[in-house]
Formats: structure tokens, sequence, C-alpha cells
């Protein structure tokens, strides 16, 4: 990290001169214990933020543009204050100029700045590499703008960059698990109100292996707004009879029964899997208060395939991961993480084993599908900071 963020600094001076001195933050990524797809329905969540992150060397300039290098790309972009809109197809400029965008919605004067960008957060591995980057903006710009944000107004902005640059309609978990996250814990939020509570997480012996699968479907986004659509709908139709109901929260398996699988099967199981993996992980976060590890596995296996058969976000590719573990004694836990469609299994692994599991594992899935296998250790730490 030392090495990168002295070649970040460098290459600020070399483009963009050493008259004003960048900050840098870091702002993580996340992996999700349990609780997926639960976010957008105002259910309960339970990420980290991890030892992968970007980062951002940033400061003001003294005209009114945007300057942006994308430092492991070798790619650079420069729009006008004035002409700040989405660009493109989803790239990566859209992230830092959705997340400078919220700071004019909110009336606040923003000024030009150069940014230089790096992340070790892999893209597409389900990780929330573009939450980091919208993160690391809204932070570094509140501070070059001293505008005292507090840090949940900033998660918020944060995700209301991804709907309105890159077009998903993602919930809160990313972004708040990026900005709010603490080393060794995990966060239980609560996303209809926003209430929080750390809960440690330093397992004796076990610790979290993520396995990517190194695809990305391409349905990945627009089924992604799809299930959020579907869930609307399955609340809508209670709703004729709850008007109390206002999310998927508020809905249980019994006024499924009634208001929704009559109207519309695929419905009533998409809800379904969102009303029993909400109650999932209440019971698994006091499993893990409890330190009973293993009833949490046994949730994430059942989580998993409440994704894959009801929710309908897996692949091939994420199954064959889960399912090469299932009978393994050491893997307490596993499950696909994140929006689904690829990405990263995230597995609670017996430390002594993992080496012996990854060689097991990796040749098998790479003659099987066709594509590599990567793998991190995760570790927990902390949230969106100002390191230099
Ligand atoms: C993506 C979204 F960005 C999150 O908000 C969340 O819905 C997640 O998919 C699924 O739990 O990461």
């Amino acid at each position: 990290m030392e090495n990168n963020i002295k070649s970040l600094k460098e290459e600020f001076s070399k483009l963009f001169g050493t008259n004003r001195q960048p900050i840098i933050v870091r702002s993580p990524g996340r992996v999700n214990i349990i609780g997926e797809h639960t976010d957008y329905n105002n259910g309960f969540v339970l990420p980290a933020s991890i030892d992968k992150a970007a980062y951002m060397a940033i400061s003001l300039r003294d005209d009114d543009e945007i300057h942006l290098m994308a430092f492991d790309l070798n790619e650079t972009f420069t729009i006008a204050l004035k002409d700040l809109k989405p660009v493109g197809d989803i790239s990566w400029p859209n992230y830092i100029l959705g997340a400078a965008a919220q700071f004019q919605k909110k009336n606040i004067t923003l000024k030009g700045f150069n940014a230089i960008l790096s992340s070790d957060v892999p893209m597409g591995a389900g990780l929330s590499s573009s939450a980091a980057v919208e993160c690391a903006t809204v932070f570094a710009i509140n501070e070059l703008l001293q505008t005292n944000l507090d840090k949940v107004e900033m998660v918020l902005m944060a995700q209301k960059a991804e709907h309105e640059y890159a077009g998903v309609m993602c919930g809160i978990m990313d972004q708040f698990a990026s900005v709010m996250g603490k080393r060794d814990h995990v966060i239980k939020l609560d996303c209809r109100s926003l209430e929080y509570e750390y809960v440690p997480f330093k397992l004796d012996g076990i610790k979290i292996l993520l396995l990517n699968t190194n695809v990305k479907h391409s349905l990945a986004s627009s089924a992604y707004n799809t299930r959020r659509q579907e869930c609307e709908q399955a609340v809508a139709w209670i709703k004729e009879h709850h008007p109390e109901v206002h999310s998927l929260r508020d809905a249980t398996e019994a006024m499924l029964d009634e208001y929704v699988l009559p109207k519309d099967a695929l419905i009533d199981m998409r809800s379904r899997f969102i009303v029993q993996e909400i109650a999932r992980l209440q019971q698994g976060c006091e499993d893990l208060k409890k330190g009973d590890i293993n009833a949490l596995g046994k949730k994430m296996f059942a989580t998993h395939d409440g994704l894959s058969k009801m929710y309908a976000v897996s692949c091939k590719e994420l199954d064959y991961l889960v399912d090469f573990v299932r009978k393994n004694d050491a893997v307490i836990g596993a499950r696909m993480m994140g929006g689904g469609f690829g990405g990263c299994t995230i597995n609670l692994v017996k430390e002594d084993a993992i080496d012996e599991l990854v060689a097991l594992i990796k040749p098998a899935y790479e003659k099987e599908m066709g594509l590599p296998l990567t793998y991190y250790i995760a570790s927990i730490e902390n949230g969106t900071e100002i390191i230099s």
C-alpha cells in the first residue's frame, strides 16, 4: 500500500504539477456475510469493509474543470463542471462524476478538481468496486470543500451516484459498508431506519475466503432492476389489503400465500425468498453473537440455495463453487455474494485447510468451466478514511 500511495503521488505531480498537493482517500470494497437483496426491501444486511480498496489522490483546481485519471487503466478524462452528466456506457468516470454531481444537487458550489484513481478491488467480482470509488469521491470532495457532511449523508449521496450515473437502482448496503466499516466487525444495518450495530467478527482459526468465478454475466444490472420491480409488485398487491405494509420487510409468508401467490407464482417465489432471508439474517446474527458459527454457516448455504433457486440471481459458475465446498468439513458456510450473475462466493473456512481446498477447487473449476479461478483471503478493515 505504501508503494501504491507513493506512485499515486508521483503520478499526480507529473500530471498536474506540484503547486497543490493532493489528499489521499482510501475507500474499501465489502463482503456481506448474510442478507442478500434485502437492502432495497428495507430489511437487514450484515456487511463488512475489507482490505481491498479504491485510492484517490485529489486536489482542487483554480478553474471549473474536472481532470481525471484511472491509474490502473492509464486513461484520462476531462469535463467542465457545467457539463456534468453521465458519459457513454458505464465507465469509470461515471462513478466519480456521479458522486461530484451530488454536491451540485445539494446546492453546494462544486469546484474544479484533479483526481487520480487506483483500486485493488477486483472489478465485477461483487466486492463493490464501484461503491468504493463513489464513496472515495464524496468523502474527498467533502474534505476539500470543507462541507462537513455527516457520514450517513455521504453514504446516501454515493448511492445516488450509482442510481443516476450507473443506472443500477442499488440499495444502501455497499456504500454504507464502504464508509462505515470497522476493523474486525461486521455491521448489522437496518436498511429502513439506517440504525446500525457493530458485531465483532474475529473468528478463531476461521478466515473469509473469496472465490472469484471471473464471470460477470451481461444481465447483471438489468436483472437487478427487474428483481427490485418484482418485489415492489408484491408489496403493491399486499398493500391493497394491508396499507401498513410499505416493503417486504413488513410482509409475512401468510400475506404472500393470500395476496401474491394466487396472482403470480414467480413474483411469489421472489418475494418469499426476501421474507425468508430477512428472518434468516436475524437468526444468523444471533448465532454469530452466541459464537455458534456452524449454525451461521448452515444459514449461508440456505441463503445460497434461495438466491439460486427462488431469487434466480446465481449462475452455473457460482453454483459449482458452492456445491464443491458443501461437503467439505473445513468449510463452515458458503454462498454467492452481492448482486449475482457472477462475481465471488464467500466462504468461511478453517484457516489450516485453505491451501488444500484451493489446490482442489482451482483446477476442478478451471477444467469444468474453462475459466480461471482467483481467490482472496479478506480481512475486515476500517471504512473510508483520509490516509494522507
Ligand atoms: C448489489 C447492490 F449494490 C446492493 O445494494 C445489494 O442489493 C446487493 O447487490 C445484493 O444484496 O451489491
